[in-house]
C-alpha cells in the first residue's frame, strides 16, 4: 500500500527547478570538497515531530489528526505497524538515508513495562526489515523520560530513587533496540532534568544522579558492544524553568567534573542554543571547535516567539554558517543533520511534511555548496588568522606556550611602555566577505 500517493520520489532537477517537490542544490553523489553531499550532510528525519506530531500547541487541540493514508489516529499495535511503512515510504520518496526515534515514538506504551518491551520489540523487529529492504539507517535512538506522568519531576534527576529506577530500565531497553537496528548514536535529552523551583530542589544531587545515570548507560553500550556515541542535547529551559544540560559550555563544565568527555559527545539544536540566548549558530560552532560536536539537531526558532518553534531551516545565511562548522570539523563520523524540525500547526495536508524537508534539505545543500567555497578560497580563514597573529610570536607565543609569570609581563610592560596600537575587528568586513559566497 503507499501512504503518500500524493507525493512521488523526490530526485535532483537543479538549480533553474522551480519545482517545490524537487531538490535544486542537494545532488547526494556529487563530490564537493572531497566527499559526497551526502556523506557531509548525512540526514536524518525525526520519527516524533513527522509521524507523532499532531499540531497541538498550549491554546489548542490537535489540528493534523491523520499523517498518512491508513492512519485512524489511534495508539494501537496495528496503527504502530502501519506507521513504520509510511515513515519508511517517507524516507525513500525524500532520499533521506537516516532516521531517529524514541522507544514511544514507534510502540504504544502497555500496561506493565513487560508489556511496553514486548511491543517495542515487535514494531523494531519490523524497522529492522524495513532498514534492511530500503537500506535507511538509524541515526539514533533515545528514550522518553519526559512526557510520562511518572517523569513530572525528572527522570534520572527525580527526587524518588524509584522513578530513576524506572528510567533506568527504560534507557536499557531504548539501548538494546537501538543496537540491535545498529544506531550510530544514542541521545539523552534532559527535558525535565532541572527544576521548577529552587527551594524545593537539591541542585547537587540531582545532578550528579545524572551522572551516575550517564555512568551506567557507558557502561551498558560497553558491556553489550553497542558501537554508537553517546550524545547530551543540549537545552536551557521548557519545559522545566532550568535545565542542567543549560548549552555546550554548561555540558562540557558537567561532562568534565564527572570524567565523562571522552565518553559522551553532543547533540546541538540551534534553537535551543537559541533559548539560551545565543545566537543560532553560537553552540554548534563552539563544540565543534571543541572536537565534541556529536551530532546536530537541525532547526532553528523564531525571533518573535520565545518558545521552541522547531522551524525547519530554509535560510541560506545560517545554512552556510553552519555548514561552515561541519566543514572545518572535517565532516560528521557518526552523526548528522536531524531534522529535529515540525510543520507549523496550520500545515495540514501530508504534502507538506515533504515540502518542508525538501527545501530544509536543498537550504543546507546549499549551504554547504556555499561554505565549501568559503573555507577553499581561504580568504576569511586569512582574516581570522590575521587578527590574532599577534599570538604566533613574541611575547604572546610566550604566553600561549605557558612560559611567562605575572613578573615576566610586569616587567615586559615597563621595558616597552607604548599603549596598543588600535586595530578594527572588522566585523562589517567579515559579513561582507561572507555575503561574496550567497547567492
Ligand atoms: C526537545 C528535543 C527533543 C530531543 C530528543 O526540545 O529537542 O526532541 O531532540 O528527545
Ligand atoms: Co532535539
Amino acid at each position: 500500500m503507499e501512504f503518500f500517493p500524493e507525493v512521488a520520489k523526490v530526485e535532483y532537477a537543479g538549480p533553474e527547478s522551480r519545482d517545490v517537490l524537487a531538490y535544486r542544490w542537494y545532488n547526494k553523489e556529487e563530490v564537493v570538497m572531497g566527499k559526497k553531499m551526502k556523506e557531509w550532510l548525512r540526514f536524518s528525519v525525526c520519527f516524533w515531530h513527522t509521524f507523532r506530531g499532531n499540531g497541538s500547541d498550549p491554546f489548542g487541540k490537535p489540528t493534523i489528526t491523520h499523517r498518512f493514508a491508513g492512519d485512524d489516529g489511534s495508539d494501537t499495535m496495528e496503527n504502530a505497524l502501519r506507521r513504520v511503512e509510511a515513515a519508511f515510504e517517507l524516507f525513500v520518496k525524500l532520499g533521506v538515508e537516516f532516521y531517529s526515534f524514541h522507544d514511544v515514538d514507534v510502540a504504544p506504551e502497555g500496561k506493565t513495562l513487560k508489556e511496553t518491551n514486548e511491543n517495542l520489540d515487535k514494531i523494531t523487529d519490523r524497522m529492522l526489515e524495513l532498514q534492511q529492504e530500503t537500506g535507511v539507517k538509524l541515526l539514533w535512538g533515545t528514550a522518553n523520560l519526559f512526557s510520562h506522568p511518572r517523569y513530572m519531576n525528572g527522570g534520572s534527576t527525580n527526587p524518588d530513587p524509584k522513578v530513576f529506577v524506572r528510567a533506568a530500565a527504560q534507557v536499557k531497553k531504548a539501548i538494546d533496540v537501538t543496537h540491535k537496528l545498529g544506531g550510530e548514536g544514542f541521545v539523552f535529552w534532559g527535558g525535565r532534568e532541572g527544576y521548577m523551583h529552587i527551594l524545593n530542589t537539591d541542585m547537587v544531587r540531582e545532578m550528579n544522579h545524572y551522572a551516575k545515570m550517564l555512568k551506567m548507560a557507558i557502561a551498558y553500550k560497553k558491556k553489550i558492544g553497542f558501537g554508537g556515541q553517546i550524545l547530551v542535547e543540549p537545552k536551557p529551559r521548557e519545559p522545566m524553568k532550568h535545565q542542567y544540560d543549560y548549552d555546550v559550555q554548561t555540558v562540557i563544565g558537567f561532562l568534565r567534573q564527572h570524567g565523562l568527555e571522552n565518553e559522551v559527545s553532543l547533540n546541538v539544536e540551534p534553537n535551543h542554543t537559541q533559548l539560551a540566548g545565543h545566537e543560532f549558530e553560537h553552540d554548534v560552532v563552539l563544540a565543534a571547535q571543541l572536537g565534541m560536536l556529536g551530532s546536530v539537531d537541525a532547526n532553528t526558532g523564531s525571533e518573535s516567539l520565545g518558545w521552541d518553534t522547531d522551524e525547519f531551516i530554509t535560510d541560506q545565511t545560517r545554512a552556510t554558517v553552519l555548514c561552515k562548522a561541519i566543514i572545518e570539523m572535517g565532516g560528521f563520523v557518526q552523526g548528522g543533520l536531524n531534522f529535529d524540525a515540525k510543520v507549523r500547526r496550520e500545515s495540514t495536508d501530508p504534502e507538506d511534511l515533504f515540502i518542508a524537508h525538501v527545501a530544509s534539505i536543498d537550504a543546507l545543500a546549499k549551504g554547504l555548496r556555499n561554505a565549501s567555497q568559503l573555507v577553499s578560497d581561504g580568504r576569511m580563514r586569512k582574516m581570522l588568522q590575521d587578527r590574532y597573529a599577534g599570538w604566533d610570536e613574541g611575547i604572546g607565543q610566550k604566553i600561549e606556550i605557558g612560559e611567562t609569570s605575572l613578573e615576566d609581563l610586569e616587567a615586559h610592560c615597563l621595558q616597552d611602555d607604548t599603549e596598543p596600537v588600535k586595530t578594527s575587528a572588522k566585523q562589517e568586513k567579515f559579513l561582507a566577505v561572507l555575503n561574496h559566497y550567497i547567492s
